[in-house]
């Protein structure tokens, strides 16, 4: 399927129906009051967040929603019935403002969560309403509300602590494989992952911590190269990032160092705070690297690329080093998340 996680909607609640003015008629009753009973409430508009939902497709198909409106009041005291709600049921992880001012409506952080976008318009009151002393016979009703519209952007951001950013065929998914249960396919091409997966990885019984494997990253994706940059917005609300390097790559004239250099580039040309996060580098495929160097090339290669946060050498294939890392990024979040609850 389609991974699609932007989206525009309209959603248009129903109008109130109508009250009515209406006599009672009934044999041996001349002059019988006012029976007429109010309209009915329009439908409303929710969204729900739905962790079993995980792309936006829907709304690409179908993105005009509209609410019925109330039944009119009839005579007899006769209410009109309200129209049925609309739940439009989205990923968790949606973000969805209003397309005129930009504003945030809501961020559809949690499972079940569940929000008005529109309400459907009050119901018209009904000439019953309107008796008074002086009053026996009156004629007024009133007509229904009209209900809310919106124009509105829904932006799917997916919610993991930690993401992987990489060149294509860096092993990212190799090593959410390796580490959690998800199974995103892997191949010996780039661009084989074209959406993201997210992994539950746990390290121990009670602990665990989403990480979620993207599409690779180029040189250029700013201007489109590839898949472009979009994907990196998945990145944007996790707490850590990490870099992962082919240290071996296919094509020998490639400079690993250059190219990590230039993906470093890429995430600071599309947002600053994503280039200012938190930031590791896990060197993959050492496994390929000749036993007696490999300490030695891995050094080589933080040091010519100046890097100053924590590192790591793994094999998502093999599995080696990995335990290691995800036992880092496990304490890591936890100390996050102690520094934050003070
Ligand atoms: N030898 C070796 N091969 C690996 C390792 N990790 C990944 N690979 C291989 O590298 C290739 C690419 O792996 P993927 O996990 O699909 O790479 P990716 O980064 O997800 O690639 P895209 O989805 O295209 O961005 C596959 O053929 C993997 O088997 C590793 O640690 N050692
Ligand atoms: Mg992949």
């Amino acid at each position: 399927m389609k991974f699609i996680d932007e989206a525009a909607i309209e959603v248009y609640a129903g109008k109130g129906g109508d009250g009515v003015a209406s006599f009672r008629r009934e044999k041996f009753i001349p002059k019988g009051g006012p029976d007429g009973g109010d309209g009915g409430r329009g439908g409303s508009i929710y969204a729900v967040a739905d962790r079993n939902i995980n792309t936006l497709i829907d709304y690409r198909y179908a993105h005009i929603f509209r609410a019925k409106k109330g039944q009119n009041g009839r005579g007899s005291d006769c209410y009109g019935k309200g129209a049925d709600d609309i739940i439009l049921r989205m990923p968790v992880g949606t973000v969805i403002t209003d397309r005129a001012t930009g504003n945030l409506i809501v961020d559809m952080a949690s499972n079940q969560q569940k929000v008005l976008l529109v309400k459907g318009g009050s119901g018209g009151l009904g000439n019953l309403h309107f008796k008074s002393s002086t009053n026996r016979a009156p004629r007024q009703f009133t007509q229904g509300e009209s209900g809310q519209e919106f124009e509105l952007k829904l932006e799917l951001k997916v919610l993991a602590d930690v993401g992987l950013l990489g060149l294509p065929n860096a092993g990212k998914s190799t090593l959410i494989r390796a580490v959690s249960a998800a199974r995103p396919k892997v191949a010996d091409y780039p661009f084989t992952t074209l959406k993201p997966n997210l992994g539950v990885v746990r390290v121990d019984q009670n602990r665990s911590f989403v990480m979620a494997d993207i599409p690779g990253l180029i040189e250029g994706a700013a201007e489109g190269a590839g898949l472009g940059h979009r994907f990196l917005k998945h990145l944007t609300r996790t707490r850590l990032i990490l870099h992962m390097v082919d240290m071996v790559p296919l094509d020998e004239n490639i400079d690993p160092v250059q190219e990590a250099k230039a993906l470093v580039a890429e995430l600071s040309k599309y947002d600053e705070t994503l280039y200012q996060k938190p930031r590791w580098l896990v060197l993959n495929k050492v496994d390929m690297l000749p036993e007696d160097r490999r300490e030695q090339i891995c050094s080589d290669f933080i040091r010519k690329l100046g890097w100053k946060e924590k590192s790591f050498a793994v094999s998502a294939l093999t599995g080696k080093g990995c335990k290691a890392l995800t036992y880092a990024i496990m304490e890591h979040l936890e100390q996050k998340i102690a520094e934050v609850e003070g």
